[in-house]
Order: structure tokens, then C-alpha cells, then sequence
């Protein structure tokens, strides 16, 4: 860590550069809600999703090549490929939620898909759609149609980006569905190698990066809970805060409550033993 320059910060990650080819990607334990990072840390949170992410470059090798060269010792760290990040964040969306549902009660549409009449919130659609965004440095990612994302990264590339986007979506919600857990939506970000290739960057198919239902209490026409986050919701609302920053500060037992459930979503989508992951990360990629 001592000869890496920091480069830039997310809400809850940060990037240090290694050398010219490697970023350094730490996941912290902190954690947002409503949009606003929270004054308390859930303990071993980052670690998850690093272990959740690393598992799944893993696995996900024959669909996209991707940046991860090394998982560091402490768990929550990846030395990674550096590369040229594509101006669009890459949306998948096996239900209507979110975003998704706004746009769809206000036009039929989402990202220029037309879709079936009559959806009632977080219906599973009748096929997962490509549903690009644009980056957005302050506020939110905006929505954008493939004609738009096409103009942005090129007609091929927009094709390429699609194809596997949704390659990932179709691998990783079948793989958390055998496993309880409804894959909602998902976010991935990919890059350009130095010879032009794509490439998967960030992370992947995490609960930062996705909406994680728990499927047994799934049920369409209404809003659902989220599988890692809903005690710190829940205790936010009870709360009465007005969800614009300072957030409150989280009681022992929700945040006890919400650790349980990051390392269960570890544990359910890996099939390994979160204490068996701490002595030893690389056991996520074997
Ligand atoms: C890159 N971000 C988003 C911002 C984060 C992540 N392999 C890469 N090469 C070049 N750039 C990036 C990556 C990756 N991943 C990703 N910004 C740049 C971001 C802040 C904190 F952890």
C-alpha cells in the first residue's frame, strides 16, 4: 500500500494506482442507503463483496476476459488490469424495479424497449434487457436508448457490450436463483485492453453492484426487500431521517443483523465458509 497513489473514490471504494498497467481496488466496510454513506461501518462488509466479485471473474472467464490479476491477502483488496473504461455503465435488468419502474409507468418503455402492457412492479420480464446508462459524476446515472449508447461507444462495440452483459446476467441469476436469491437487476463496467479487447472491469454481480431479493419472500406488485440491506432501511425509516446527509449513526444490533446477511449472501452464492475465505481468499478463485 505504501507506493500507491490514491486516484480516486467511490462511495464505499477507493482506487490507488500501482504502476502504469495496475490500480489497486479496496472495498471499504462502509455502507450507503438512500444514496448517503452512513457515519457506521458493517465489519467485513468490503470483504464480501471482494470475495463475491473475485469468485465470479472466476467463473466467468469463458463468457469475458477480466481485470483481476490478484486478490490480495487482506481480503478486501484486487490488484487489477488498468484499462479504458467505456463512457456507459452496463445495465441488466431481469425485473422491473427501480428506475426501471419509473420509466415504464411513465412511457411503456425502458432504454427504447417497448414492454408487454400491464407489468405490475418487480414482475420478472419476459426476457432480461440491456438497459445502458450514462456515468454520471454527481447525481444519478440517466437512462439512455441503445441508439444513444451506440453513438457513445460505437454500433460493435454496443453489440459486444450486449451480448455479454447479458451473458453475465442470464450466468449469474441462474446460479443465485438455485440458490434462493433473486438477481433483480445488475451494473457491470467494462474496458478496452491495450489491444482493443473488451474486458470486465469493477465489480461484479455483488449486492453493491445489484438488487438481491431473497426468493422466498418474492412476490410481484410491490416493492421488495433487499437481501443485504433492508435492516438499515428499515431502521433509517423508523428513524424519521430526512435521507439527505449527515446519515444516523447504526445501533449495535442492526448492524450485527446486517453483517449476518452479507456474509449469508457470501456463503449462499459461493457455497464456501465466510471464515474459510478470511484465512485464505484465494479459495474464491480455485
Ligand atoms: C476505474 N472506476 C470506478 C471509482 C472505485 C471504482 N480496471 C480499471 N481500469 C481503469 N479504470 C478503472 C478500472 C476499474 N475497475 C473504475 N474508476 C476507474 C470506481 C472509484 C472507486 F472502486
Amino acid at each position: 500500500m505504501s507506493d500507491a497513489t490514491h486516484v480516486a473514490s467511490g462511495k464505499v471504494r477507493e482506487i490507488y494506482a500501482l504502476d502504469d498497467e495496475r490500480l489497486l481496488l479496496v472495498a471499504s466496510d462502509r455502507i450507503s442507503t438512500f444514496d448517503v454513506v452512513l457515519p457506521t461501518d458493517i465489519p467485513d462488509k468490503g470483504r464480501v463483496l471482494t470475495g463475491v466479485s473475485a469468485f465470479w471473474f472466476a467463473r466467468t472467464r469463458e463468457i469475458v476476459p477480466n481485470h483481476l490479476l490478484e486478490l490480495r491477502d487482506d481480503g478486501r483488496s484486487m490488484e487489477c488490469r488498468r484499462l479504458e473504461m467505456l463512457p456507459i455503465e452496463c445495465v441488466v435488468r431481469g425485473y422491473i424495479t427501480g428506475s426501471g419502474w419509473k420509466d415504464y409507468q411513465a412511457t411503456g418503455e425502458v432504454c427504447g424497449h417497448r414492454l408487454p402492457a400491464g407489468l405490475v412492479e418487480s414482475e420478472q420480464l419476459p426476457e432480461p434487457i440491456f438497459t445502458p446508462a450514462t456515468k454520471a459524476h454527481t447525481g444519478h446515472d440517466e437512462n439512455i436508448t441503445r441508439e444513444q449508447a451506440a453513438e457513445l461507444v460505437g454500433e460493435e462495440r454496443f453489440a459486444e457490450a450486449e451480448r455479454i452483459s447479458l451473458a453475465l446476467y442470464r450466468h449469474g441469476s441462474e446460479w443465485a436463483a438455485a440458490r434462493g436469491i433473486v438477481l433483480a437487476d445488475t451494473k457491470f463496467e467494462l474496458g478496452l485492453d491495450p489491444a482493443g479487447r473488451l474486458v470486465l472491469g469493477d465489480e461484479a454481480l455483488t449486492p453493491d453492484s445489484s438488487r438481491f431479493w431473497p426468493a422466498d419472500s418474492y412476490a410481484a406488485g410491490r416493492g421488495q426487500p433487499s437481501f443485504d440491506k433492508q435492516f438499515v432501511r428499515d431502521y433509517c425509516e423508523t428513524r424519521g431521517w430526512d435521507k439527505t446527509p449527515p446519515g444516523p449513526e447504526l445501533p449495535d444490533d442492526v448492524v450485527e443483523g446486517t453483517r449476518a446477511r452479507y456474509l449469508e449472501a457470501f456463503e449462499r452464492l459461493t457455497d464456501i465458509a465466510f471464515d474459510d475465505y478470511l484465512a485464505d481468499p484465494e479459495v474464491v478463485v480455485r
